[in-house]
């Protein structure tokens, strides 16, 4: 008889008991995260039998036209996270401000982020999407929750994941101590443990970019795709595979699954801007993910987790995945640099 499924409430509270590695109020706040995907999987699975597809004729911060389903999964995550006493406030990729906890419940140690829904452009098309969180400490002593104090660099993050919402609704999760993975059993409505202490081969030959942008990188980019589109004749002496979801979530969990480099340098179009995806609820718990995965991840010469930020929805280049590709791009970075290249 197969053993019984190792549930995530079951995890975390060894997690909590045996490891000592999180107090009860992360393990709660993972827990509602948790539960709160497990809604938003419901609603998207729905698609379009439940009418919630489609625009509204809304933007978010970030100047895109907002989802029906972008509002309710961020609306979901609100919710779900608001009353249980773990959370000073919570910040998200559908809101300009933070979101304090009301006063009417108790608060607690955590800062929460998230994109409630990332990839939402391919909601329509059945394209996997997904829920990415990012959890923080509040600084001793602060009274009244400000922006500034989720200002802190994604190597003090305490808790990162992500859920996708696909052919199956997988929580990729990181406390600090390596990379485990739940999948939805849809006949117990729990998660349960598939996947645990995750790795990412440090060797590859699959990277994802959109290629369509190549007119625009950095050198170091262009350098670095040209030698993999020059195949085994080139100057890294094998070929290469390609593969471009246009969904983070999803590509990033194929990187955490086979190995992989994942992409989003810094391009031209809009030069004044460090990326296009977002540091704090995107770049951050992503990189946290890959390194204690073994991977690592790079904005160009330096790390992500060691950027200072200065705003709350600043962007970032991403290039993150197996760590002798990922080396191998930043030393081209540092050459750039110094004019070595
Ligand atoms: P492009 C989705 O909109 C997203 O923020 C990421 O999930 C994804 O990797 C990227 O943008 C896709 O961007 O420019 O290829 O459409």
């Amino acid at each position: 008889m197969s053993e019984t499924p190792i549930s995530l409430s079951r995890w975390l509270i060894e997690q909590q008991r045996i490891h000592s590695q999180i107090p009860a109020s992360l393990r709660l706040l993972i827990e509602q995260v948790a539960r709160a995907c497990k809604r938003i999987s419901r609603a998207v699975n729905k698609g379009a039998s439940s009418g919630i597809l489609g625009s509204l004729q809304t933007e978010n911060v970030q100047g895109e036209v907002q989802k029906q389903l972008d509002v309710i999964a961020n609306d979901v995550l609100l919710e779900a996270n608001e009353w249980g006493g773990h959370l000073a406030a919570m910040a998200s990729e559908e809101l300009e401000r933070i979101h304090p906890i009301p006063h009417r419940f108790p608060r607690g140690e955590y800062l929460l982020m998230f994109d409630p829904l990332d990839g939402s452009s391919n909601i329509e098309v059945n394209v996997t999407i997904g829920t990415i969180f990012s959890v923080l400490h509040l600084d001793e002593g602060v009274e009244e929750v400000e922006a500034r104090h989720f200002l802190q660099p994604g190597r003090r993050q305490v808790a990162a994941g992500y859920c996708t919402y696909g052919p199956q609704t997988t929580l990729v999760l990181t406390l600090g101590s390596g990379v485990t993975a739940f999948t939805l059993d849809p006949d117990q409505g729990g998660f349960v443990l598939t996947q645990d202490q995750l790795r990412i081969p440090a060797q590859t030959r699959e990277f994802a970019i959109n290629m369509s942008n190549l007119r625009h990188w950095a050198p170091p980019v262009r350098r670095y795709i040209d030698e993999c589109l020059a195949g085994a004749d080139g100057p890294r002496g094998k070929d290469f595979n390609m593969r471009w979801i246009g969904s983070m979530v999803a590509d990033v969990h194929r990187v955490l699954q086979r190995g992989g480099v994942f992409m989003y340098p810094w391009d031209r179009r809009e030069a004044d801007r460090a990326g296009k995806l977002r540091l704090m609820y995107e770049a951050n718990p992503m990189a946290m993910l890959v390194e204690q995965a073994g991977g690592l991840a790079i904005a160009g010469a330096g790390r992500i987790l060691d950027i200072e930020p200065t705003e709350l929805h600043q962007r970032a280049a991403v290039m993150l995945g197996s760590r002798d590709e990922i080396e191998r791009l930043q030393r081209y970075h540092l050459e750039a640099e110094s004019g070595a290249a």
